[in-house]
């Protein structure tokens, strides 16, 4: 059977696949040749090695891969890790695109290809726009481009019939920029990455600490005795935390992996900033317990994990006293979770829940770390609300060595939220409508989904982007094309090609942008940016290779004369003349900026506030608030598996740079699902079948046909698959609670023997 909407689906031919045991230590030198290869190939040799030896010094470029922070005193001369050299490679392309290659190429054409093959061409070169019924991207000037958007945001009925998205690479000064443009439209429609990412972190963490961010800094690794890894793979996804592991593990530390698969980045690392590491003298191993979970299965666990500690007095009972509220209500509901059930839906030994326990009830200095395996669940927020329990009762908060450390995605994603990048209007709306002379606009926007929902349903009409591929990263992928068709015009600011640029409403453009490697000159004077680490450390970004084209603009240039052609201003282009400017307003608008200018241009930059991680809450009450909350369960249909959505080794999120999966042993193919032998063997099935999944959500059937089963360490009836090709499964209607957040890591699926044809 076709897939319903061809050009918004990955093509499923196969590319090929070998299997090879999988790794259990990561990094090493085939970390530094994959590097190497990747940089030198991509992006030339003398530009490659330009590029990467910028990444992460200070006064050089934050890495645009992930959001982990920076050491703050001594920095290797390569502070930068594999993929954060792959991010770079994809971004120094030797390679461009502009309107000879859209006049060859039709997007019924570039549909049919993969995401890997789309990220290969090269960067866009020029303003491209896909005129009404036309099937060929045609060039366009600036001007012209940016009266076309103006004009389609003036014929609105109302503003609320606008999306503005954001994805977390864009810088704070872009950031602000754009909100207060949207706002000063008259919307807060900002669906972002962060809906589909740590928002129920953010959903978690505000009602129990009072802030929406994690408590702890680089160095409290070292401090810590215990260290809790939950649904998160480092190895892969932020390489440099492996360097704080080792640290924290040659400090003393334990740690606790909780995770379905044996990563190899939870079990051991060769550290490729030492020599030793390098060749692969010294391994550090670094899980001491590892609890292969069932999906979804967390809460149980930390249900079991809580019951463990209070049952045997090792609460502490003086920082629960005074620094806390909600303790007896958590021990009633406690009570009511019985062993049997905690098991069951953990798929974890009780011996092995009380073993970790016992380490858990003898620290104090505990540092709790997630991603995406805890946030893209039903129960997510639920799930980390009883890891702030368990982190409260221990009393590990507000001091060194402690904490609580969600580990954030896209480099700027914390920041774009501290910026007012979200649905609501942030604590500081009315001090921005007074700085800048207008209303606020008071109701809450649309969220990603509930702007897809929205354009589906058409009450929304335009769409634009500042980044990221948003077909391709949202659920429902047929029932977001279609949201998409159904609108009057699509915009994407972005570096490369992707997805999202070939299903398109009535008109479609394309802006090319700088990237944040390249030199950003404006009105004559070098200009940097800034971003904000998972840590809430903001610091300068200052690109220095040679834009590579010269048609491209800066995001804060197309942000300011966006909203100069929509609201017939004048002053947004003047702010983006200088970005102290924007900087300036920002440090009168945003808590913790105050002498921006000066504090960014410092070494490393500065640590925003942080009233948890300082001792004491920014909760109303002052207080850590703990959390009563029934255990979840989550139930699928006879003879379905749940299946995670996963990032190999060798992609970015929608970016794939290639089709290793390295530390997983799987190698030329993404069209995959990895399952338990068991599981194969119920359905008669083999090592290397080709079978098609299929999610029945609320009576609708989504189908991703033709994926090859590869046998897996991984619980029974759970099964894995990559990111995005399976998105076509994750249904539009299947979110948190709260926090809304799609969930990727938990989706029912039938496995069926695919049929030829
Ligand atoms: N190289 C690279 N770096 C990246 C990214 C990338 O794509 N590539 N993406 C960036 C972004 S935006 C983000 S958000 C982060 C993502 O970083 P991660 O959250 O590490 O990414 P995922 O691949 O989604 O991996 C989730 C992990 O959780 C596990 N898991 C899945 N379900 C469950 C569950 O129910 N319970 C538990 N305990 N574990 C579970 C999976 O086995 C996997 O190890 O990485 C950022 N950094
Ligand atoms: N099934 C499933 N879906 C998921 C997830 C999952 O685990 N499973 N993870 C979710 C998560 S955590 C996230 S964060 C989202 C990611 O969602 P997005 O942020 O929307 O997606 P990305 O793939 O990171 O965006 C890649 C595109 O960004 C553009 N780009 C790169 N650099 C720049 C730049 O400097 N400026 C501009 N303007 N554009 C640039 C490039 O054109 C590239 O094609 O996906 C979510 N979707
Ligand atoms: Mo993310």
């Amino acid at each position: 059977m076709p897939d319903p909407i061809p050009e918004a689906a990955c093509p499923d031919a196969f590319t090929g696949l070998e299997i090879t045991e999988p790794k259990t230590v990561a990094a090493g030198l085939p970390a530094v040749v994959s590097s190497m290869k990747h940089v030198w190939g991509t992006a030339g040799v003398v530009r490659g090695t330009k590029a990467l030896l910028m990444l992460n010094q200070k006064d050089g470029v934050d890495c645009p891969s992930c959001a982990w922070p920076d050491p703050d005193d001594h920095r290797a001369m390569a502070e930068f890790c594999e993929n954060g050299a792959k991010a770079i490679a994809y971004e120094a392309d030797a390679k461009t695109i502009g309107a000879e290659f859209f006049r060859e190429h039709s997007i019924d054409e570039l549909g049919k290809l993969s995401d890997y093959e789309h990220g290969r061409f090269g960067r866009l070169a020029e303003p491209m726009v896909l005129r009404p019924g036309s099937r060929y991207y045609e060039p366009i000037g600036w001007d012209d481009c940016f009266a076309l958007i103006a004009n389609e945001h003036k014929a609105l009925t109302s503003p609320n019939e606008a999306i503005f998205y954001t994805s977390g690479r864009t810088s704070n000064e872009a950031a602000f920029l754009y909100q207060l443009f949207v706002r000063m439209f008259g919307t807060n429609n900002f669906p972002d990455c962060s809906n589909m990412c740590h928002e129920s972190s953010g959903s978690a963490l505000a009602p129990t600490i009072g802030i929406g961010k994690g408590t702890v800094t680089l160095d409290d690794f070292e401090k810590a005795q215990v260290i809790l890894i939950l649904g998160q793979n480092p190895g892969t996804n932020h390489p440099r935390m492996l360097t704080a592991l080792q640290k924290a593990k040659r400090a003393g530390a334990t740690i606790v992996a909780v995770n379905p698969l044996k990563e190899a980045g939870l079990l051991a690392f060769h550290n490729p900033q030492e020599i030793r590491g390098i060749v692969g003298v010294l391994r550090t191993e670094l899980a001491d317990h590892y609890l292969q979970v069932k999906i979804g299965g967390d809460q149980a666990l930390l249900k079991g994990w809580l019951k463990c500690l209070i049952s045997w007095g090792k609460v502490d009972a003086g920082f629960v006293r005074d620094s806390t509220i909600g303790f007896d209500e958590l021990k009633a509901s406690l009570d009511a979770v019985p062993w049997d059930a905690i098991v069951a839906q953990s798929g974890l030994a009780r011996e092995a829940i009380e073993a970790t326990a016992k380490l858990i009830g003898e620290a104090d200095r505990i540092i709790a770390c997630w991603a995406m395996g805890l946030t893209q669940h039903k129960h997510a927020v639920a799930t980390i609300q009883d890891l702030v329990n368990l982190i409260l009762l221990r009393g590990s908060i507000g001091k060194p060595g402690a904490g609580l450390c969600p580990v954030r995605g896209h480099s700027n994603v914390q920041g774009d939220r501290t910026m007012g990048i979200w649905e609501h209007v942030p604590a500081w709306g009315a001090k921005l409508g007074e700085e800048f002379g207008f209303a606020v606009p008071k109701d809450p926007g649309y969220d990603t989904v509930g702007a897809i929902q929205a354009m589906h349903d058409g009450r929304a009409k335009v769409f634009f982007a500042l980044g990221g591929n948003f077909l391709s990263a949202t659920p429902d992928t047929a029932y977001t094309a279609q949201a998409l068709k159904n609108t009057r015009l699509t915009a994407h600011v972005s570096i490369k090609l992707n997805r999202s640029h070939l299903v398109t409403g009535r008109t479609a453009l394309i802006l090319p942008c700088l990237g944040r490697t390249e030199r950003d000159v404006q009105n004559g004077v070098e200009q940097f940016v800034s971003t904000e680490n998972s840590m809430g450390v903001v610091q300068a970004s200052r690109g220095r290779l040679a834009p590579r084209s010269p048609h491209l603009l800066s995001e804060p240039r197309i942000v300011a004369r966006l909203a100069d052609a929509t609201l017939g201003t004048q002053w947004f282009g003047e702010l983006a003349d200088d970005y102290d400017r924007i900087r300036n307003k920002i440090a009168r608008v945003v808590p913790g900026f105050d002498d921006y200018n000066a504090k960014v241009r410092k070494p490393g930059g500065f640590y925003l506030p942080n009233k948890p991680r300082e001792g004491g809450f920014a909760t109303a009450s002052g207080k850590g608030h703990f959390t009563a909350s029934p255990l979840v369960e989550l139930r699928v249909g006879p003879g379905e598996l749940v299946m995670m959505t996963i990032r190999t080794h060798d992609q970015f999120n929608t970016t794939v740079y290639g089709l290793e999966d390295r530390y997983r042993g799987i190698h030329g193919e993404r069209r995959v699902v990895l399952m338990n032998a068991e599981d194969i063997q119920e359905r008669n099935l083999a090592a290397g079948d080709v079978v098609d999944l299929v999610n029945r959500y609320n009576g609708v059937e989504r189908r991703a046909n033709r994926f090859r089963v590869v046998p897996y360490d991984i619980p029974r009836g759970c099964c894995a698959t990559y990111f995005p090709e399976t998105n076509v499964l994750v249904p539009i209607d299947s979110v948190a609670e709260t926090s809304g957040t799609p969930t990727s890591k938990w989706v029912a699926v039938t496995v069926v023997r695919s049929t030829p044809g």
